[in-house]
């Protein structure tokens, strides 16, 4: 087969002392950290829609990437160049998953039956590359938001003709990703959402959004698909108001439509970020939950307010998300999907695997810190004095249920010294620090 990316050799573990911007200085795949291989623990996945697929356009002008297949005009030829260069790219960087849309690996032909057509010829290559690369699909998803038919949404469309059509899609996109084995199937609400009340039936779409989510359930039991099911929030773009706006959100809905049980959600840091929390607050509360799925990694731009999708390079959420991986005991079925983009302006083929290698290197160095800052347990042991109180007298009886609103007026009455302790913020965030450098 064709090699595409000629001047690039597989990339190797030289550790932190290696000045070659084509080597991993801290991603050392089989190095064992919490009794798994860095592998096993960080599941790395590549997004097929920004590796194989974008092309770098933005609002103000075209595409900028310069790719192997640049130039190419025949869709059919070109997603297989794309399919054969993206399992080079993968095998080269050593990442065993991919992920997704299904209108990524395949064009739309005149139809739906020839959509379908296409699909299914470069399916069953994908699944050749597969088992020649020995690679894993872990999750696949329907693109539902580029096509114009999707103005008005997908399964919270006005249009039932539109509704109909979405539910073929999604019903495809199972067929496909049970096909290729995928470990889930991601749903990301694209354009369900709204931009003004003056034209929307909002309590209509969201009953409609949930009879879809239903169907995509019995449908997965009908063909015996058995991966996880993931909704995926982001809380604006691109509509202004997005249904999935946060985990919190998302947690809501899929207990009022009696969905819980089926699904967990894929969280994204810059989608967690245009939300309004930080990655770990999203990350902790679908953990805290059990609900925690799958990750998205990537980061935004503080100084921006859309979607960024820029490589991971903060030691610092990586840390912290790694601190939360582990204490939800692994991400496993799901993966860290690298749902990032080389910037424009990178927009040689080198660029791609060098954002891979600034992202791989900075989950493994906060997988490396995360655990340390476990064994240490310095915060745990804090946050357990802090809520010390909880676990004796009145406190022991308000977390057993055993008390109410009298039984805690008589204590107040009797307590005439309430004495609160220091939070230690920044003692706390001294000790992390201590960890990020001394690791
Ligand atoms: C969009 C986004 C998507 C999903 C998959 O912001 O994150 O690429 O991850 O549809
Ligand atoms: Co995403």
């Amino acid at each position: 087969m064709t090699e595409h990316f000629t001047n690039i050799s597989k990339i190797k573990y030289e550790g932190k002392d290696s000045k070659n911007p084509l080597a991993f200085k801290y991603y050392n795949p089989e190095e064992i950290v919490g009794g798994k291989t860095m592998k096993e623990q960080l599941r790395f996945t590549m997004s097929y829609w920004h590796t194989l697929t974008g092309e770098g356009q933005d609002p103000f002008g075209v595409g900028t990437m310069e790719r192997p297949w640049t130039g190419e005009k025949d869709a059919m030829k070109l997603a297989k160049i794309r399919m054969e260069a993206a399992f080079e790219f993968m095998d080269k960087l050593g990442i065993d998953y991919f992920a997704f849309h299904d209108r990524d690996i395949a064009p739309e032909g005149k139809d739906l039956a020839e959509t379908n057509k296409n699909l299914d010829e470069i399916v069953a290559y994908c699944k050749e590359l597969m088992e020649r690369y020995n690679k894993k699909l872990l999750w696949g998803t329907a693109n539902m938001f580029s096509n114009p038919r999707f103005v008005h949404g997908a399964a919270t469309t006005c249009n039932a003709d539109v509704y109909a059509y979405a539910g073929a899609q999604v019903k495809k996109a199972l067929e496909i990703t049970k096909e290729l084995g995928g470990e889930n199937y991601v749903f990301w609400g694209g354009r369900e959402g709204y931009e003004t009340l003056l034209n929307t039936d909002m309590k209509l779409e969201q009953d409609n959004l949930a009879r879809f989510f239903h169907m995509a359930v019995d449908y997965a039991k009908k063909i015996d698909f058995t991966g996880q099911f993931l909704i995926e929030p982001k809380p604006k773009e691109p509509t202004k108001h997005q249904y999935d706006f946060d985990v919190a959100t998302v947690m809501a809905f899929l207990k009022k439509y009696d969905l819980d049980k089926y699904f967990k959600v894929n969280i994204e840091a810059n989608h967690a970020t245009l939300a309004g929390h930080t990655f770990q607050h999203e990350v902790a509360l679908a953990r805290i939950n059990g609900i925690l799925g799958s990750l998205d990694i990537n980061q935004g731009d503080m100084l921006l307010g859309w979607d960024t999708d820029q490589f991971p390079t903060n030691i610092y959420d990586a840390t912290l998300l790694m601190y939360e991986v582990f204490k939800n005991g692994g991400i496993a079925p799901g993966g860290l999907n690298f749902d990032a983009k080389v910037r424009r302006a990178s927009f040689e083929a080198e660029d791609l695997f060098l954002g891979y290698i600034a992202g791989m290197d900075t989950l493994a160095k906060g997988l490396k810190v995360a655990h340390k800052l476990l064994q240490g347990g310095e915060l745990e042991k804090f946050v357990e004095d802090r809520y010390k109180s909880f676990t004796e007298g009145i406190g022991k009886d308000i977390v057993e249920g055993k008390t109410n609103f009298e039984a805690l007026e008589q204590y107040a009455l009797n307590n005439s010294c309430i004495k609160n302790k220091s939070g230690r913020q920044e003692m706390l965030e001294a000790i992390l620090n201590q960890y990020i450098f001394n690791e």
